[in-house]
């Protein structure tokens, strides 16, 4: 996660015209990148022991980012709410995002059940696109979570969203993005049947290479 660059430190100053509002929005961007981390860290350490009880990885890779402030301003837009910073901490539930990228779908609801039942976190949303996929296909696991932050004067409870997926769904997502959000494309019908006949396959897929993991991992040859 890198720290705002001096051009979004600019275009900051251009959105916030109080000085007062600004110093609170960026201690509030502070606060959900404490947050990221700390889900990253909880993500990281159940790696890490799972990968001694199996002998095996079950994330493959974390990409934490914190929206960026024109998409923070977009959704408030679309969801006609004035742009204060106390309104973006109540209506926004994924400022702090992580994307974790597991080797199997078992994978994904095993680090589900194991960060959910931690103690100092709570559960405000679960969203299941593996179990009922988005009409075009979209699979991923989507949680949002609070967790606490302790700063030096508070401890605080912050929301961060959550996305689990394959190698196999994220490899389908981001080519997905990027037809969403292109414009102009010719075929474009064309392309999104393909995209979802891709979808399936990339489901089977996961589905095999599990089994085949299972059978091996019964055998005890990996
Ligand atoms: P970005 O830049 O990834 O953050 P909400 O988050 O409440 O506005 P919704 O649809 O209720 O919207 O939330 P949901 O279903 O949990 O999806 C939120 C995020 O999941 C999206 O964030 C995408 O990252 C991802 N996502 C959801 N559906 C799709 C899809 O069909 N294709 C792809 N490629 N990604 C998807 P943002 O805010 O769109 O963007």
């Amino acid at each position: 996660m890198e720290y705002m660059d001096i051009e979004t430190v600019k275009e900051l100053d251009d959105i916030f015209k109080d000085v007062e509002e600004l110093q609170k929005f960026r201690c509030l961007m502070m606060q959900y990148e404490c947050a990221m981390l700390e889900v990253k860290t909880k993500l990281d350490v159940l790696n890490t022991e799972l990968s001694v009880q199996n002998s095996r990885n079950p994330i493959e890779s974390i990409k934490c980012r914190i929206k960026e402030p024109d998409s923070i301003m977009n959704k408030m837009k679309r969801l006609e709410v004035p742009f204060t910073v106390k309104n973006i901490e109540k209506n926004l539930n994924d400022i702090a995002g992580l994307r974790v990228i597991c080797s199997f779908p078992d994978d994904i609801y095993t680090l589900v059940d194991y960060l959910v039942k931690q103690d100092d976190i709570r559960l405000i949303q679960k969203k299941d696109y593996i179990k009922n996929p988005k009409p075009n296909g979209y699979r991923s696991l989507h949680l949002i979570l609070e967790v606490p932050i302790f700063l030096t004067k508070e401890k605080k409870m912050m929301r961060v969203e959550v996305q689990f997926r394959t190698i196999a769904m994220d490899f389908w997502a981001s080519l997905e993005h990027k037809l969403k959000y292109k414009k102009d494309i010719e075929n474009a019908e064309v392309i999104s049947q393909d995209l979802y006949f891709c979808a399936e396959l990339i489901s089977q897929l996961d589905g095999r290479m599990q089994q085949i993991r299972r059978r091996l991992e019964e055998k005890k040859e990996i």
